[in-house]
């Protein structure tokens, strides 16, 4: 029962932190060169997020939301899909 309790302590200390200035990894199809790194930092700055960085690379678009903000996963894929990439992964960190 001790070791339960602890559980949902732990539990709650992690969800409670999930909107405190949280780390997404989003991995984008389609994403070739610098205007595309533009245009995806621009859309994401307009939701009000706190930081964005685009890695073309690793075909990574990584975005911190601000206290508080809630940025839901199938606004970020509207995001995406609507200016013409593909998502294949959401990552919160
Ligand atoms: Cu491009």
């Amino acid at each position: 029962m001790k070791k339960l309790l602890l559980l949902a302590a732990t539990f709650s200390v992690l969800s409670s932190s999930a909107f405190a200035g949280q780390k997404m990894d989003i991995t984008v199809k389609g994403m070739v060169c610098s205007f595309c790194s533009q245009g995806i930092t621009k859309k994401f700055k307009e939701e009000g997020v706190k930081s964005v960085d685009v890695d073309l690379g690793k075909h990574l678009v990584s975005i911190e939301l601000q206290d508080k903000q809630e940025l839901s996963t199938e606004k970020i894929t509207k995001i995406l899909t609507d200016s013409g990439y593909g998502v294949e992964k959401i990552e919160t960190k």
